[in-house]
């Protein structure tokens, strides 16, 4: 066995699968998972010496890549004066400003520990500052683990086939209504069958957890439409796209303001930050201005906070987007040609710096279509594309990323792979 094998025969020993989150297990693609010990830039480094060129990033955060060295200085500096207080800190007052002036919904802002808590906590203000129950959900979107959102929740949930997880009580997601990605129809029935019962509805802009979807023209105004005029509170959930599309996030890129946004992931560049936040009226209503509870010994951590304000204060200088934008492109162009010259029955999405190869011929608009993707022969693309040393999400299910590290030359030795491996497919 390598030493990856033997630390995973360790790790399911005292951790349920080996693993701290589901998805790592590698049990939608087979195999075992590389034990990472090192990351610089793209690149990525495991237990038995291998390289990898990073196309996960974290799930979303490494916008700058790995051991980024002025996130690793704030970090180290910040360590060094305290890892937590408890207390106030101007350095969580400097994050709330930049989020403040960048995302146009966000009037204030609450800091938290992850992006499910953010989910969590922007549902039950939502449900304390209308008074209603029910919430609108996505198919196949994902928003954490907290029990209102496990309900054909997306992401792993789907990868392992449980949409609805056991130990979810009834009574809980009895108020929690599905509805159909880029689907408005689906919408309005739900809306016109609950009416004014509907405290929120909760979308992501551009569905990640589903492998990468964007929204169809009109289907974000149409959301934006139906919730003013239902009194229903707008939810984007932008743990992915936030500060991932642009500084302004997928509401900027398409121009359709939420109520409140939840943020994660990249606004803690790595370490564990999420955030929500949104109309001055209804953020009011939290504690300890308002009585809607929510708390948290660690939010705003002037650790995490600093790997956070170091990772926007970077990205946000000029060049960068336009950089990401680059790579994301050339990416696209060279994957969108290796499927026309091998007529490879597979579908691309690329937006920016996200992107998604689905195995099943297009067009794939919502959960439906993506779900019909032939999981089994991602598996072997995974894997061939692993073996040629390109990092890929282990599951089908979910979405790629470039970062600001990669070179010109990581793109071009993935789009390489790509053609051997789905050329080898192809003949198989
Ligand atoms: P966390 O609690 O994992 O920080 O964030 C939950 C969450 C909320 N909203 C969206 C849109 C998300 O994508 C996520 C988390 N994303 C997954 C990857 N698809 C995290 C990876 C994992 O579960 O290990």
């Amino acid at each position: 066995m390598n030493r990856s094998e033997t630390l995973f025969e360790r790790a399911r020993k005292v951790i349920p699968g080996g693993v701290n989150s589901p998805v790592r297990a590698f049990g939608a693609v087979g195999g075992t998972p590389p034990f990472i010990v090192s990351g610089k830039g793209a690149e990525l480094t495991d237990a038995d010496g291998k390289t990898y060129i990073d196309f996960v990033g974290s799930w979303g955060p490494l916008i700058l890549g790995h051991a980024d060295e002025d996130v690793v200085a704030a970090v180290k500096g910040a360590a060094e004066r305290g890892t937590s207080f408890g207390a106030p800190t101007e350095a969580e007052v400097d994050l709330a400003e930049i989020l403040v002036e960048h995302v146009p919904s966000v009037e204030r802002v609450r800091m938290v520990n992850s992006g499910t808590e953010a989910t969590m906590s922007a549902l039950r203000l939502a449900r304390g500052y209308t008074g209603r129950d029910k919430v609108i959900k996505f198919s196949g979107c994902y928003h954490g683990h907290g029990d209102a959102f496990l309900v054909q929740a997306g992401s792993g949930a789907t990868t392992f086939g449980e949409p609805n997880s056991p130990g979810v009580c009834a009574d809980t997601v009895k108020d929690t209504l599905l509805a159909r990605f880029n689907d408005l129809d689906s919408v309005n029935a739900l809306v016109k069958e609950n009416g004014g019962q509907i405290a929120a509805l909760i979308v992501e802009p551009v569905a990640g957890n589903l492998g990468m979807i964007p929204p169809k023209t009109g289907f974000l105004e149409g959301l934006r439409e139906i919730t003013a005029k239902e009194g229903i509170v707008l939810i984007f959930d932008e743990v992915i796209t936030g500060f991932r599309l642009g500084p302004g996030g997928a509401q900027d890129l398409f121009g359709v303001t939420p109520d409140l946004t939840t943020l994660g992931k990249i606004i803690g560049g790595g370490l564990p930050v999420g955030a929500y936040g949104g109309k001055a009226e209804i953020m009011a209503r939290l504690s300890p201005e308002g009585p809607v509870y929510q708390a948290g010994t660690l939010s705003g951590n002037p650790v995490a906070v600093a790997a956070g304000l170091a990772t926007l204060r970077k990205l946000l200088q000029p060049g960068v987007y336009d950089r990401l934008e680059r790579l994301g492109k050339r990416l696209a162009d060279g994957i969108g040609l290796n499927l026309r010259e091998l007529g490879f029955p597979a579908t691309f999405h690329a937006l920016k710096s996200m992107s998604c190869l689905f195995f099943r011929k297009g067009p794939v608009v919502s959960d439906e279509e993506a779900m019909a993707s032939d999981t089994a022969l991602y598996g072997r693309y995974f894997h061939g594309m692993l073996e040629r040393g390109i990092y890929l999400a282990p599951a089908q299910f979910e979405t790629a990323f470039v970062s600001a590290a990669h070179a010109e030359d990581h793109v071009d030795r993935a789009i390489e792979a790509n053609w051997e491996v789905l050329k080898s497919l192809a003949s198989s």
